[in-house]
């Protein structure tokens, strides 16, 4: 596993990021395992996080010039980035937007850097069924901006709606791809959680559940 996959899930684990039980998702699923990005709630956590997202993006080769962190927990997460690539020598704009669209002062629902002629890639936390994201992308074209990819942290490798006999088990972070011709980087995926439960003993009770789910829900990656 690559470096920066198992800092991040072990800074994850560490922070109560990823906590295990029983999850009602957006999309109604009960999942065994959640991630909750609010978690990482400290500055030291926060740069780790960001330096974890960096790495991944920066192996991954994307090609863009400015960072938008979707409301809400993409706000923290594309600032901290943006920080992050500020100190790697990378001076790049930073934008977001607002839920509630403001009548008043400046306006509107976007903020900061201005997402005209650029080429954006998207910061979140997680896709599972993917409405957030696509939500984000929406914005940009709205904003004038290209999309060039979408940075999360973690890739629940889930499919979309039921799949079914003969039908191919697509994720949404797949089909957004696909749809707007461009990457998807994730941090990590379950399939990485999946291999440091295998070598761990704290874990080895969590990895049944996460093979259930991955059996009943999973992508065929
Ligand atoms: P989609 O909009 O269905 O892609 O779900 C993304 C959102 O689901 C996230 O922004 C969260 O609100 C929530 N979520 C998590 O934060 N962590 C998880 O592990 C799973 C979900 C989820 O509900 O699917």
């Amino acid at each position: 596993m690559s470096d920066h996959r198992q800092r991040f899930l072990e800074l994850a684990l560490q922070a109560d990021a990823l906590c295990f039980g029983e999850f009602t998702l957006k999309s109604g699923r009960t999942s065994p395992y959640f991630f909750n990005a609010g978690r990482f709630d400290r500055g030291a956590a926060l740069a780790t996080l960001a330096a974890c997202y960096a790495d991944a993006i920066e192996a991954a080769g994307v090609d863009f010039d400015l960072l938008f962190g979707p409301a809400y927990k993409g706000i923290p997460l594309a600032t901290a980035l943006a920080c992050e690539f500020a100190r790697r020598g990378r001076d790049l704009p930073v934008a977001f937007n607002r839920k509630e669209a403001k009548s008043h002062g400046e306006g509107g629902s976007l903020i900061g850097a201005d997402l005209a002629g650029r080429r954006v890639l998207v910061v979140d936390d997680v896709i599972t069924a993917g409405t957030a994201i696509r939500e984000a992308l929406a914005l940009i074209d709205g904003g004038g901006g290209t999309p060039a990819g979408i940075a999360i942290a973690l890739d629940r490798q889930e499919m979309l709606g039921e799949g079914g006999p003969g039908t191919a088990r697509r994720s949404a972070a797949q089909a957004v791809a696909a749809e707007h011709a461009i990457p998807v980087v994730a941090i990590a995926s379950l399939d990485d959680l999946l291999a440091l439960a295998g070598g761990s003993a704290a874990l080895a009770a969590e990895r049944d559940r996460l093979l259930a789910y991955r059996r009943r829900y999973g992508v065929d990656s």
